[in-house]
């Protein structure tokens, strides 16, 4: 395992050299170091669980025989393109959430000298990813299906921090149209299709298969990454920021976090209130009261209690899978993220 790990660090290596040498720009050393820091600052730091994913699941889909150097390095290639997505999306998603950390160091925004300028680099993030599917797909029977499944998730993705943003001011802070039907929205939307859909399709686009015939596929692993999400919404109120590596800011974002969802749910007329009074403010005696009062409520029952029985759900409708193949990429995934802490 550490040493399909280091595999894959090398693609990102020889990906990275690539894009530093792009014909299509005739980069200066000072724009070439800028985008060399920028892609090691944001790219490579994360757990890889999305990229890594990719190698793992076409392994399975081919019974688990051993994959050639090439299958090896192109499904690497594909791990990168979503690690790359991933990165751009977060250096956008941390300048809108006003966050401050992010893998264990401060947010790309809040380092001097780049501020906004990280907006741009949000963009050339995501125009490398093109770059590295035209180098390396484009003699590919599954190319432009390759092409349309990104653009395809990115649109999706895009739209779900669109409702993510919109719903923390629509009707100025009203806490009253928050329910889980619309955090299922925001959250299958923000982070499902991309984290969880995207590496199986790429896997499955890889082993000769066509999307539209694994439609059953796709709803599971929307199931679980709404699960993984709302395991999201629990650590940034309740994880370890050494852990995580972030520190939250949903209750001062007004976020339609699962959390608050929760809470309202099970709050009385005078917890309501309360809620009203604090939540979304970026004030620390008001994110206080609300951690209490989640703690009054316990939330953190209410998450365990739901993690198991999404569990259950999970593995029922895995194991109800026609393929033995499938049923173990899908099983794999579920290990993975099973009461993860991070
Ligand atoms: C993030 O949702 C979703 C995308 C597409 C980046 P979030 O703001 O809850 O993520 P995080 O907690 O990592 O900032
Ligand atoms: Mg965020
Ligand atoms: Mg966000
Ligand atoms: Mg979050």
């Amino acid at each position: 395992m550490s040493d399909l790990r280091s595999k894959f660090l090398e693609v990102y290596s020889v990906l990275k050299s690539e894009l530093l040498n792009d014909p299509a720009f005739e980069f200066t050393d000072v724009s070439r170091q800028w985008v060399d820091r920028m892609l090691n600052y944001n790219v490579p730091g994360g757990k890889l669980n999305r990229g890594l994913s990719v190698i793992d699941s076409l392994k399975l889909l081919k019974d688990g025989r051993e994959l050639t150097d090439d299958e090896i390095f192109h499904a690497s290639a594909l791990g990168w393109c979503i690690e790359w997505l991933q990165a751009y999306f977060l250096v956008l998603d941390d300048i809108m959430d006003s966050s401050h950390t992010r893998r264990g160091q401060p947010c790309w925004f809040r380092l001097p000298k780049i501020g906004m300028i990280a907006v741009n680099d949000g963009i050339l993030l995501r125009n490398h990813i093109p770059r590295v599917l035209k180098k390396h797909f484009r003699g590919k029977p599954y190319y432009v299906n390759l092409l349309d499944l990104f653009n395809e998730v990115e649109f999706q993705t895009a739209h779900g921090q669109l409702i993510d943003l919109i719903t923390t001011h629509e009707g100025e802070k009203d806490l009253s149209k928050y329910s889980l039907a619309l955090h299922r929205r925001i959250v299958q939307y923000k982070t499902a299709y991309y984290s969880f859909y995207l590496p199986v399709a790429c896997a499955l686009l890889m082993a000769g298969e066509d999307l539209e015939s694994h439609v059953d596929v796709k709803n599971i692993l929307i199931e679980m990454g709404t699960y993984f999400q709302v395991q999201d919404d629990y650590l940034d109120c309740f994880g370890d920021p050494e852990v995580i590596g972030k520190v939250g800011t949903d209750i001062q974002d007004f976020k339609c976090s699962w959390l608050v969802v929760k809470a309202l749910e099970l709050s009385n007329e005078e917890q309501k209130k309360l809620l009203h009074t604090n939540y979304g403010k970026d004030d620390q005696t008001c994110i206080e009261k609300v951690k209490e009062l989640y703690k009054v409520l316990d939330i953190q029952g209410v998450f365990l209690e739901y993690e198991s029985s999404s569990y259950q759900k999970l593995t029922k409708s895995i194991e109800s899978h026609s393929s033995k193949a499938v049923q173990a990429v899908l099983k794999s995934f579920l290990a993975k993220i099973y009461k993860r802490q991070k």
